[in-house]
Formats: C-alpha cells, structure tokens, sequence
C-alpha cells in the first residue's frame, strides 16, 4: 500500500486515477479547488483537500507523508487559455513550480508524475508525431505545458527530484463533462447525437486526432509512476490511430443508432490539421482500447446519467 497525492483528482481523469489507485489498495488525498469539478466523480475512500495548486502551504500540507504525486490539476483548456492568458499561467505553470517547489522542502523528494499535452507540439510538418520531434507550442496552454517540462527538468537536475511528463493526446471516456462548451470533441459529439441535436464540424471535417481512452491514460500514469523516473522523461501517451473528426461523428451515429445531423461551421482558429501520436518511450502499456469500445462506454455512462 502506498500513498499518494492526486491534485486535481475530482476532475475528468484525476477521479479516474483516484479509482484506480483506490481499488489497487492505496491511499490517496486530493487537491482540488473544485472549479471544474462534477458531482459524484470522487470516491469516498479518497481524502478531498479543497484548495489550490498555486497555494504553496496547502500543497506542502496535502504532500505531508505521501510516497508519491500526480500532478493533473490544471485549467485544462486551450480556450481558457486564449481568454485569461495571465489567470491559466499562474495556475498552468505557476501551480507545477509550486508542486516541484514543495517536494524539493520535503524530507524524502517523491517522485512527481505529471500532465503535460500533445499541445506542446503545436503544428506539426509530419506525423505520427513522435517525443523527439521539435516541440513549438502555438498556445499558451502548450506553452505552459512546455513550462511545466522544463521545470521538471530543473526539479530532478537541481533537486534530485524523480519526474516524468506525459504529454497526452485526446482523452476521452466517461466523466468528462458534455455541457461544458470547453470538453472535448467526444462528449460533445456523443452527448448531441443521442439528444438527436445537430453537430457542428469546425471546418471540414477532414482535420484528425489520435483519441486515447482514459483508462489506457490511467495505466500510463500508473506506469510512470512505477519507473521512478531519473532525468525528467517525457511520454507521448497516445494510441498511433488518427480518426478524422468527420469519421468520428458517423462513427458515433452508428454505434448510436442515429443517423448524425452534422452541420459544417467555420475552422477554430489555431485547429491543428493533423495530430496523431508514436510514443517511442520505455513505458509498458497493455493495449489501447478500441476507439468503438471506449466510444461504447462512453454512450452508456450518458445514457445511464440522462436516464
Ligand atoms: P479537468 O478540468 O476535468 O480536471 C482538472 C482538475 O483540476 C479539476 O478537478 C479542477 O477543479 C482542478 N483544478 C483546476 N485549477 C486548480 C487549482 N488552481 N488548484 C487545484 N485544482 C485545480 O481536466 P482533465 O481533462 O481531467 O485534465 C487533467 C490534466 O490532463 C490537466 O493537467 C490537463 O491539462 C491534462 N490534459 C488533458 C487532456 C484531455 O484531453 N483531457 C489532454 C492533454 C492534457
Ligand atoms: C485537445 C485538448 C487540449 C490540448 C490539445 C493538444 C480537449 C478538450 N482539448 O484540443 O487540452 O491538449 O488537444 O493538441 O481534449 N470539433 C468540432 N466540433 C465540436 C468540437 C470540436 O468539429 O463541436 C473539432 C475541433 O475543431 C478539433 C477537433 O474536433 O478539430 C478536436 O477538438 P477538441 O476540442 O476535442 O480538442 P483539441 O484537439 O482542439
């Protein structure tokens, strides 16, 4: 039995971890300041710490006598990014330094497996994108995350502080909220197809993502941790399919049993045309979830939450 800290673990993956973590026997306390929070994705065998990552005292309170941390609390969303460019910094990069900061004050310095994103990469000449390929992030949420990178770098050179990144493509799974206007493609998608609503592709559908299941995120994170990293690795946690997000919203029809009403709509700004990864890195995953297996499970966590 180990313990850990999960902070931001009452949010989309960070509850999946908690429950993973739980059910593998270990203790778990998580740091969050619930502001994306959705009822009910917390276990009660986990110990909630509401407060912030960006608060150095209660991230030195919540790490006392923890063998390990995940840090995954994040405002995570390119968007948000895009509209409070100085907020998402202090919490982005500001709350990872205050993280690294803290382990390095603790007696023991535990190892510190954090999220970092495909958008580090920004656009890319060609894919599949592998951790090697030169990373020129186009948001500042990429930037942040490239941040977060180099500053582990420092917390394991300086501070002999174990850490590894993971740069996750598109999550996907049960638990990420649908309603909210900053969730990924997945829900959105899923969410509107099953209440018979029109969907809306952002230019023409053609552009692609490397969709990974959050259980197979799950099992990255669970990995890295085990590896008690030196050296500040970095992982691409991916699947190496790309799915075009004009496939994917038939895809969902089917598996639905609705024929899709998509509506064309104008490209996002800054969309990435081609985004699907190879993670060349030492982990050892158990295979990926099938993208119809986790689009499946996803239908039915609506369908049991809309029933
Ligand atoms: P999420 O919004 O569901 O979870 C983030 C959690 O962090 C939430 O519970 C939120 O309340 C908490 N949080 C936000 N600001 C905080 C603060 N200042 N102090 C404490 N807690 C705070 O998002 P998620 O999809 O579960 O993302 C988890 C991590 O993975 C993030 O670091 C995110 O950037 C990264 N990531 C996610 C994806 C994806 O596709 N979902 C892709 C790449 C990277
Ligand atoms: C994802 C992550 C982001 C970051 C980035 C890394 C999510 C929510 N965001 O951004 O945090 O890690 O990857 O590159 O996972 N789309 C539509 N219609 C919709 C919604 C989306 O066509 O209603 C398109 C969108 O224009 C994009 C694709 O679907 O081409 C995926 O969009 P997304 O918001 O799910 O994720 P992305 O790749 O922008």
């Amino acid at each position: 039995m180990s313990r850990y800290l999960v902070t931001g673990g009452a949010g989309f993956i960070g509850s999946h971890l908690v429950d993973a973590l739980v059910a593998q026997g270990d203790q778990v306390r998580v740091l969050d300041d619930l502001s994306t929070w959705l009822r009910g994705n917390l276990p009660a065998a986990a110990e909630l710490v509401v407060g912030s990552v960006t608060d150095p005292a209660a991230v030195r309170a919540a790490l006392a006598g923890v063998d390990g941390c995940f840090h995954l609390a994040a405002v995570a969303s390119v968007e948000k990014g895009v509209n409070d460019w100085v907020g998402t910094h202090g919490v982005n990069l500001g709350g990872a330094v205050v993280v690294f900061d803290s382990v390095r004050r603790m007696a023991t310095r535990v190892p510190v497996v954090y999220a970092s994103s495909a958008a580090v990469y920004g656009d890319v000449a060609t894919v599949p994108i592998t951790e090697r390929c030169r990373i020129a992030p186009l948001s500042a949420y990429g930037a942040d995350k490239a941040g977060c990178e180099m500053h582990a770098r420092v917390a394991s050179r300086a501070f002999g502080i174990p850490a590894a990144g993971l740069r996750f493509f598109n999550v996907y799974g049960p638990r990420q909220d649908p309603r909210s206007p900053y969730s990924g493609v997945i829900s959105i998608f899923c969410q509107r197809i099953l209440a018979g609503l029109p969907v809306v592709i952002h230019g023409d559908g053609s552009q692609t993502r490397d969709f990974i299941y959050v259980a197979d995120v799950v099992a990255a994170l669970l990995a890295a941790m085990a590896l008690r990293p030196v050296d500040a690795p970095v992982f691409n946690v991916c699947t190496g399919v790309p799915t075009s997000v004009r496939a994917l919203a038939l895809l969902i029809g089917e598996l639905a049993g609705r024929a899709p009403d998509i509506r064309e709509g104008p490209s996002r700004a800054g969309d990435i045309r081609e985004s699907v990864g190879k993670a060349e890195g030492v982990l050892q995953l158990p295979p990926r979830t099938a993208l119809r297996d986790g689009l499946g499970q996803v239908l039915l966590w609506l369908n049991e939450a809309q029933g």
